[in-house]
């Protein structure tokens, strides 16, 4: 039977278990991915569990988030992760040098490889045929250790796309069109396969844009044909070489069945506070906004900057818009400048920010309050952007830039009445390439001798128990659905700093949402919190089981589960439960206190965990659907402690 593209790259990684939905699987990493505000944490893990050299084909480690240098703390990590890349065998990419995703699409990504990376959106590798997953810090660590990544084998959700985008109507809109049908839980336990007639009409980068944002639907990853167009992608990047070509074969079937039809999208637009919150430009248009910020690993292409440079040409943005560029490489600035589509820019009103992540994450760029914020970014989380009361609105560069000359959110095909024609773009002849800030590994033998320089904010990763047989846990906090990364260990440039200090940032969990949850967490100790469906969605930060676990979180029960949060629980020795009847969400309020016996027992068979709720509480049944390895780690304390044992054995045995 005919394979899609999604099974052709299991199947060639696959070192362990079957390959039907729901099934444990494990499979080969090829490369990882890690960037400086979850890398840092990666590379004390490294530390921790004693590795010398990564075993993967490639490693790169990006400095893109934590950019502002307002302290020591920023560029004492920087330093910190040249001398782990150094120490390791990793390649460098320098701060400045630009988004990871951008940059490794451009520089390293190779089709037909795997890929981990400790960041949600490093499914944007798909783009070239890839599969690339997001996960937590210690995952992408034990893939650089050599291990195989373990998943439960995705369904594959196949998005036949035909005819071709109607003029003003980019990448971002399709995602976007994805998110409308499907909201922020949509793509659950899902890889998404892109595949039809349609794909001829997007280059590698609009496939960026919509793999990229598919971690916004919840999906373990979204894959594209390595095809004709990837071939492209890699000559102009000067890397032909690298190409595989990775097609689904004719007859190749999907679990699941959808279809866009390219030319009936129309602009889009994600209101706040979640990407999912998708209605069309034309229902929104008319709000005074306050910024059009363009650019960010969402809409990271040539061609985003590009369109926006040629609406705004020869014109002046509004008065009351800040217009806030955001290259996503160094390499697409260097030949925006080279295409003489810089000065349009700058001379419209244009603010131009360094290649990274800045505004998009809360580094910089913060809107004023409740004010519309226009941007091309992947999210809008309430709080994301750095101002508390904020109101971002997620759109395309041709939305954005339409919407910044004149100052109120428009839809970019009301433009053509103005005289202003869709803008063009194509790839000039002379397409510059640039590595001067990508450092390669050093050989082994040099990198032997290689220090870690830690600066004094840079902590080591706290030890944690095991799981005890009996928990008596007060529940400090109680939320709804769709709580985000975001929400639970933000990030802005107050904390993103604290990435490499555990107790440091324990200061600011949930503290968007309950000031007084820290306090409470540290006068109390061990104890429990209570949450709605996706759980956790969004980033995959580890901090944010990190930090609360150093608080004293031994359990969180709620209705679902994100995916990448779930894992990173268990990686770090908090119980993740779900309620076995959904009702009894109700039945589990701040203040009480849950009672779980012969936990140990319970989690080795599938399923129940009885538990009582207060004193002469009722009795409520909660759920767990942990792998037999998540059960071990739980009951070691944690992934560190099972491989250190693991480690300890193999040398016991003569290091078989
Ligand atoms: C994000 O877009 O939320 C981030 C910041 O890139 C995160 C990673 C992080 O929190 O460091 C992600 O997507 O995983």
């Amino acid at each position: 039977m005919g394979m899609n593209v999604a099974q052709k790259l299991i199947d060639s990684h696959l070192v362990e278990g079957r390959p039907e939905p729901g099934s444990g699987i494990g499979i080969r990493v090829d490369q990882t991915l890690t960037q400086d505000a979850t890398g840092t944490m990666v590379m004390l893990e490294l530390e921790a569990m004693g590795l010398d050299r990564v075993r993967t084909e490639l490693s790169a480690q990006y400095v893109d988030h934590n950019l502002l240098q307002t302290d020591e703390r920023n560029p004492d990590d920087h330093l910190f992760l040249r001398s782990a890349c150094r120490r390791f065998g990793v390649w460098y990419s320098q701060p400045g040098n630009g988004v990871s995703h951008a940059v490794h699409m451009q520089r390293l990504g190779v089709p037909g490889k795997t890929m981990v990376g400790s960041d949600s959106h490093t499914p944007a590798a798909g783009s070239l045929g890839m599969l690339a997953i997001g996960v937590g810090g210690l995952e992408v660590a034990m893939a650089m250790a050599g291990e195989p990544l373990h998943i439960t084998m995705p369904q594959v959700w196949g998005v036949e796309l035909t005819g071709e985008l109607p003029a003003w109507v980019s990448a971002k809109d399709v995602i976007l069109e994805m998110l409308r049908r499907h909201d922020v839980g949509g793509g659950v336990g899902r890889i998404i396969e892109y595949h039809g007639p349609g794909l001829a009409n997007l280059t590698a980068m609009d496939r960026h844009v919509i793999a990229n944002m598919g971690a916004e639907l919840g999906a373990t990853t979204t894959v594209f044909p390595a095809d004709e167009e990837v071939r492209r992608f890699l000559e102009r990047e000067r890397r032909a070489e690298d190409y595989l070509e990775v097609i689904a074969d004719e007859d190749a079937t999907y679990d699941v069945h959808e279809s866009i039809d390219l030319s009936t999208l129309e602009p889009l637009v994600a209101k706040p506070t979640s990407p999912g919150n998708v209605v069309p430009v034309r229902e929104v248009a008319g709000r005074e906004i306050y910024q059009a910020y363009i650019g960010s690993s969402a809409n990271p292409g040539l061609r985003d900057l590009a369109v926006a440079a040629r609406i705004v040409e020869g014109r002046r943005t509004s008065d009351g818009v800040s217009l806030d560029v955001n290259p996503a490489s160094r390499q697409d600035l260097e030949n925006l400048a080279n295409m003489g589509l810089l000065t349009p820019l700058l001379h419209a009103g244009a603010r131009l920010h360094q290649a990274g992540c800045n505004g998009c994450i809360g580094m910089g760029q913060a809107p004023a309050t409740g004010r519309p914020s226009l941007r091309t970014t992947p999210r809008n989380f309430p709080g994301r952007s750095g101002t508390r009361e904020d109101a971002v609105y997620l759109v395309s560069p041709e939305t954005a830039a339409a919407s910044a000359l004149t100052g109120v959110i428009t839809d970019p095909r009301d433009l053509g009445e103005q005289g202003i024609d869709p803008p063009a773009f194509a790839y000039p002849d002379d397409y510059r390439v640039n590595e001067q800030m990508l450092v390669p590994p050093l050989p082994g033998d040099a990198a032997k001798t290689e220090q870690l320089v830690k600066g004094p904010n840079i902590k080591s990763l706290p030890d944690f128990e095991p799981l005890p047989d009996r928990l008596e846990v007060p529940v400090l906090l109680k939320v709804g659905d769709n709580v985000s990364t975001d929400e639970i260990m933000p990030a802005g440039q107050k904390v993103l700093p604290f990435r490499s200090n555990i107790p440091a940032i324990s200061d600011f969990v949930y503290y968007q949402v309950d000031e007084t949850y820290v306090q409470r967490a540290r006068e109390t100790g061990d104890h429990a919190i209570v949450g709605g469906d996706n759980y956790g969605q969004g980033s995959s930060r580890e901090h944010a089981a990190i930090a609360p676990r150093h608080l004293g979180l031994r359990v969180v029960v709620a209705k679902s589960f994100a995916r990448i949060h779930r894992q990173n629980l268990a990686n770090f020795g908090i119980l993740a439960l779900t309620f076995a009847d959904p009702a009894d969400f109700d039945a589990l309020d701040r203040g009480d206190v849950l009672h779980l016996e012969g936990l140990h027992d319970a989690l080795c068979r599938p399923a129940e965990v009885p538990a009582r709720v207060g004193p002469d509480g009722a009795t409520i049944t909660l759920a767990h659907a942990l792998s037999p390895r998540q059960v071990d780690m739980l009951l070691a304390g944690g992934l560190i402690p099972v491989f250190k044992q693991r480690l300890t054995s193999t040398a016991a045995d003569g290091g078989s």
